[in-house]
């Protein structure tokens, strides 16, 4: 069955970004549960940012999971990424994922690496970038692995990385590179700038989508755009997904609205 999720920003030093709450986490959960969602996302400032077990304790009293946990702080507050030219700084960033992956592992959550990968920098090669993602990223799925958890990888469209754009690109690096335990984020804004066809994308790299953002052409909650969902809900329903469909979709007009937006986009085309 596929579940509805809603994202939860928590880092006070960004102003603004493609996220549905951005109050604090209490009345985030008690408005995403007033709506039926099944869980949350969470983008925090770091991995101890938030007490495992309160979390645990109010996550409970409002009936929500977290489907995953991103890991963009580590580049967005502090320039980490795992294709920097400086080692220190592509083990800073290791590190930084890797206390993400056991933080999300305390709630069964994967964690999501997107804009950690970097993109390959002047005065590197494109091969030598692509040889340290895929170190990272061997490296990181056998620690999430090892605590019972996927890695989830999330091509980026080009204005944002230039590593990888597409989902058909990501499953041939990870089988060139022979990367297991690491499966991909089929985001839907990213999809609708890179994809030739979204809905066929989604068909053809089925076995390897383990998350989905939600969002409209203009990453606005869907229903808002011109993205054309009755087309990507049917191949998802093809593929058998089963994962959770998070709306990382920028506030607007504001989280409440964002919100209901979302849930009502959600079950027009996954409810049956
Ligand atoms: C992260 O999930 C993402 O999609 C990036 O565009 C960061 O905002
Ligand atoms: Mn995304």
């Amino acid at each position: 069955m596929i579940k509805s999720c809603a994202t939860i920003a928590l880092v006070p030093a960004i102003k603004s970004g493609p996220w549905i709450y951005w109050d604090d986490l209490e009345k985030s959960l008690a408005h995403a549960s007033s709506l039926g969602f099944d869980a949350v996302e969470l983008f925090t400032a770091s991995a101890d940012a938030l007490e495992v077990e309160a979390t645990k304790a109010v996550l409970e009293k409002y009936k929500l999971s977290i489907a995953a946990v991103g890991s963009g702080a580590g580049k967005v507050l502090h320039g980490l990424t795992l294709t920097d030219p400086d080692k220190a700084i592509r083990e800073k960033a290791i590190g930084f994922i890797a206390n993400m992956i056991s933080f999300g592992a305390s709630f069964n959550a994967p964690t999501i690496i997107g804009s950690m990968q970097g993109n390959t920098l002047a005065g590197v090669s494109r091969d030598q970038a692509m040889q340290w993602l895929a170190e990272g990223l061997s490296y990181l799925g056998k620690r999430a692995a090892a605590n019972g958890i996927k890695l989830i990888y999330e091509p980026l469209n080009r204005y944002e990385s230039n590593l990888i754009n597409t989902l058909g690109e990501s499953v041939q690096f990870l089988n060139t590179f022979q990367i297991k335990q690491v499966g991909l984020l089929a985001d839907l804004f990213h999809m609708n700038i890179e994809e030739a066809d979204m809905a066929e994308s989604i068909r053809a790299c089925g076995d390897s989508i383990l998350h989905v953002h939600f969002a409209d052409s203009n990453r606005r909650p869907v229903g808002n755009g011109h993205t054309n969902f009755s087309e990507v809900a049917k191949a998802l329903k093809e593929i058998n997904y089963d994962g959770y469909v998070s709306a990382e979709a920028f506030a607007w007009p504001n989280p409440q609205a964002a919100a209901e937006q979302t849930i009502q986009s959600f079950n027009k085309y996954f409810k049956i």
